[in-house]
């Protein structure tokens, strides 16, 4: 992908996290109080004394394609030459830190304060940006000479020891050189742009990567928390995180292109005032626009000039290289406008958004100016945000210069609205009324529109059931969960709750949990709860409105966890979010919702789960089992009616986004077992014949006939470990609950070498199958008021009162006597183990005195499950490998 080595390779989309640049030189403050503390002070220094090598090489390796000439050369007062931005990133260092925390340091060269400081009013005067061309010397070599200079002072500093306050501010150096490593490139292509012989930077240079969706996403609207919270690092702009009220919208998933611009210009969109802001038609006059900024009209069609050189335009690539004006006169042209950057946050970290970070970043319709409580930063760094929040404009996202993990979903770039030489998208937005239906009908040609004329022209009428969940149908699921009937929410979260620091034992530190069909992500918080050591949490959900508020309050509740929500079908092609990668990935499929697929669609789901998660991963999925009839269909038929209501929520969400005309009460719900299939089977029944008119079709429904809305497939431990098996999973461990039977299993990826036939390999050797006691196998531990002595070999071996009478089903009674009671001495342990499912594995010893007879005669559980968890430091006697076990009762005293 690169010609410029390894380093250069943060910059591109590869990854799909990105992070930008101040216009010009600009340096923000920063806060200082990020949650970074919990590094040792050695940890801290180490890693940063590494990110700082990294970031200084990293902007040389951006100058190894360049001769002497391209780094001086200014091509407009707004750029600068790259030997500028050499020296300008070391001087921050300099003038910020060595000149003021490191004891005795002696500058470089006095005149460089002149030369290279950009704005500080604070720091002396400096020379005129627009003269930054003029500065022949001091010569490239020079510069190298200065950095190295100051990286030795820096690499002195650092190994010193420093407070947290210089620790702030030498990130703030390293996000501060990230920016100018990409103004060097924004300002080479403007540079070689301008040259007749337009040449190339790199060959090798990434093509911007084509968006997928196309569609405008939905929010309902409401207060929302804008900006930074004190959780990461960010710089003072970004905070503080306030309230906002959002109106509902709409917003693109993905940005404008090339294409689409095309659409825009052969419309005379460069022609036609009544489009324009009134200053950006002047400015169309003037400057005689009319393309983007480095678009070039050759006999072939239009090309454009790019990092690899002049290239045709790729008309379903992003358009790049557009100013304000021309981004709101497109805008206007497309019966759209620009989000609000509270609208594109709020989108941005529901996950409903493509080409967030990769490709350009997005105007945004807001004034860069101070939110509400802003306090620039207290240092000398923080003279910069305050003094330019005026006549700019914010962008968010961030492009495919930006150099890896410098942006955030909260950053805000920002530009004047005529610039046009930084990587500038468009991403537009449009208004939705209260009811939630757009500006503009685009519903008609959905998803959701083709499969409900699909699934209702289909001889045996049925829908998929991802539709339920609208925002009112995840609602109602959640009000499901509080039925007495719906068992499967209550046992499983029981479960959960029972077994979390077991489950936890298995994450691994850092690890990234993606959860598939989160909902209000209850459950997770158990798992979250017990396993600090997650890094990072991805909620996977197609109901957008049910994962915008779990994200939220998952944020809220766990501050310090990143949680990057994905808005997406998970049976389409997922990919993770940046955040997830180089991580051990947990999966975590709750709720059953597994029992929702076919098996043809479980397999293929459980196939791509495993090339999303890769080799070291653990995939945790919960499952609902087989039961008696009764059970089963009361869970899926309410007394008070709510799953009616939810199955109904689907013909309401027809009526409401595809104009459908359904009248819920002419349909009955009906839930029924199919035991050949071993499923739940939900329908809607038509009362009558009556005709229906959705999504601009027409559908007739005859008396008594069913519309299919939702399978519930029930699972047994061996049918559900052979699903995995076939999709390339084991099962290594299986958490089951008493009746009503839920059961949670934990995957592993099978091994490739395995030679073992797929029936053999439904369990690996370590599947351990863990039950809870219930009326099906009860368990009860009593203290047993006799006094209890086991004798061996003639001799009294134990002799307690305090004995404990573990009763099991249908076998006999079991003593537990404590080991303090015992000769723990006459025992010897012995290498044989047992495991029972209720109370956990189960050691053994024999008893020399008892000879042969006695070999393996006790039992202890030394770590047993919860339920069982009083008979912990006991052991237990085989009555027939011991001469006898005898209980006295004894008479109260008086
Ligand atoms: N995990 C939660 C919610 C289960 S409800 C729990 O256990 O309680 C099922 C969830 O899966 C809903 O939130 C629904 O929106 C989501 N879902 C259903 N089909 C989906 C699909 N194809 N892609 C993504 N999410 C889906
Ligand atoms: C999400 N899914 C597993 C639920 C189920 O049990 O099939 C959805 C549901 N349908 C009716 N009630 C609950």
């Amino acid at each position: 992908m690169q010609t410029l080595g390894s380093n250069a390779s943060s910059f591109n989309r590869a990854d799909g996290r990105k992070r930008t640049v101040w216009p010009d030189a600009a340096l923000p403050g920063v806060r200082t109080n990020f949650a970074r503390r919990s590094l040792r002070v050695s940890d801290a220094t180490d890693e940063l004394s590494h990110r700082y090598v990294r970031v200084r090489h990293q902007t040389e390796a951006l100058i190894t394609p360049l001769g002497p000439e391209d780094m001086v050369v200014q091509s407009m007062p707004d750029a600068s030459p790259a030997k500028w931005h050499l020296a300008h990133t070391t001087w921050f260092f300099e003038a910020f830190l060595l000149s003021i925390h490191s004891p005795g340091y002696r500058v470089f060269d006095p005149d460089y304060n002149f030369l290279f400081n950009s704005y500080y009013e604070a720091l002396g005067p400096r020379l005129p940006r627009a003269q930054r061309g003029l500065l022949t010397r001091p010569s490239s070599i020079d510069v190298m000479a200065y950095r190295r200079y100051v990286d030795g002072h820096m690499r002195k500093l650092l190994q010193s020891g420093i407070s947290a306050v210089t620790e702030d501010l030498v990130r703030l150096g390293l996000a501060h050189e990230e920016q100018h490593q990409e103004l060097l490139l924004m300002d080479v292509l403007h540079l070689f742009s301008r040259s007749p012989t337009k040449p190339t930077y790199d060959k090798e240079w990434p093509v911007d990567a084509v968006g997928r969706g196309g569609r405008f996403k939905g929010m309902s609207g409401g207060p929302f928390e804008l900006g930074a919270t004190a959780a990461s690092f960010a710089f003072d702009n970004e905070c503080p995180r306030h309230t906002t009220w959002l109106q509902p919208f709409e917003i693109s998933d993905r940005l404008v292109t090339n294409g689409e611009w095309l659409a825009f210009m052969a419309d005379g969109g460069y022609a036609r005032p009544e489009l324009w802001l009134s200053d950006g038609w002047t400015l169309v006059q003037s400057e005689a626009w009319n393309s983007p900024l480095y678009w070039v009209q050759t006999p072939d069609g239009w090309s454009q000039m790019t990092l690899r050189g002049l290239r045709t335009v790729e008309t379903d690539a992003p358009v790049t290289h557009v100013s304000y004006y021309e981004a709101a006169a497109y805008a206007h042209w497309a019966s759209a406008r620009l989000p609000t950057e509270a609208e594109w946050e709020c989108a941005a970290r529901a996950g409903l958004l493509e080409q967030v970070e990769e490709v350009a970043w997005q105007w945004t319709q807001s004034a860069y100016s101070a939110y509400p409580g802003f306090r620039p930063a207290e240092n000398a760094a923080g003279e910069y945000n305050g003094k330019f929040m005026v006549g700019q404009v914010v962008l968010r996202g961030g492009a495919s210069v930006t150099p890896a993990h410098h942006s955030r979903l909260t950053y805000r770039n920002f530009y004047r609205p005529e610039q046009r030489w930084m990587f500038s998208g468009v991403r537009l937005a449009r208004d939705l009324n209260q009811s939630g239906e757009s500006s503009e009908l685009t519903a008609a040609d959905s998803d959701f529109a083709v499969d409900v004329v699909a699934g209702l022209s289909a001889r045996e009428k049925t829908l998929p059931p991802k539709y339920f969940y609208d925002a009112a149908g995840s609602e109602l699921f959640e009000a499901i969960g509080q039925t007495p009937e719906y068992y499967p929410t209550r046992v499983e979260t029981a479960l959960l709750q029972q077994f979390a620091s077991e489950i936890a034992t298995g994450i691994a530190e850092g690890a990234v949990l993606v959860e598939f069909g989160s909902g209000a992500s209850e459950k997770t918080r158990v798992i979250l709860d017990a396993a600090p050591q997650i890094a990072v949490y991805v909620p996977i959900d197609v109901s957008e409105d049910a994962l915008a508020k779990a994200a939220a309050a998952l944020s809220r509740d766990y501050p310090k966890l990143p949680v990057v929500p994905v808005a997406e079908d998970f049976t389409a092609a997922i990919r993770l979010p940046a955040a997830a990668q180089g991580r051990v990935k947990i999966g975590f499929f709750p709720g059953s919702t597994i029992g929702n697929f076919t098996e043809a669609e479980a397999l293929r789901f459980l196939r791509s789960v495993r090339q999303l998660l890769g080799d070291n991963c653990v995939l945790m999925i919960g499952a609902d089992l087989v039961k008696d009839e009764a059970t089963l269909v009361a869970a899926y038929n309410d007394v008070e009616g709510i799953t009616a209501r939810f199955n109904k929520n689907l013909l309401a969400r027809i009526n409401r986004e595809l104009g459908g005309d359904f009248d819920l009460d002419a349909f009955d719900h009906l839930a029924i077992w199919n035991a050949e299939l071993t499923r739940i089977e939900m329908h809607l029944v038509s009362r009558a014949d009556q005709i229906v008119n959705a999504a601009k079709h027409t559908f007739a429904f005859k008396a008594g006939e069913r519309l299919h809305t939702e399978d519930s497939h029930k699972f047994t431990t061996e049918s559900f470990a052979n699903l995995a098996a076939r999709a390339g999973w084991s099962v290594s461990r299986e958490w089951i609950s008493a009746a009503p039977q839920f059961a949670i299993f934990s995957l592993a990826p099978q091994r490739s070498d395995s030679l073992l036939s797929t029936a053999r390999r439904t369990r690996t050797m370590e599947t351990k199958s863990i039950k809870v006691p219930g009326p099906n196998h009860p368990i009860s531990i009593e203290p047993n008021p006799a006094r209890v002595t086991v004798r061996v070999g003639g001799r009294i071996i134990a002799d307690t009162r305090s004995a404990l009478t573990l009763r099991e089903g249908g076998y006999a009674a079991v003593q537990y006597i404590p080991q303090e009671d015992v000769d723990m001495t006459l025992l010897r342990r012995t290498d044989h183990h047992t495991y029972c499912p209720y109370k956990g594995e189960c050691a053994y010893y024999s008893i020399p005195l008892g000879g042969d007879r006695s070999v393996n005669a006790v039992w202890t559980y030394e770590a047993p499950y919860a339920a069982v968890a009083a008979i912990k430091d006991h052991v237990a006697f085989y009555p027939d490998r011991v001469d006898a076990i005898e209980e006295q009762k004894e008479s109260k005293k008086a």
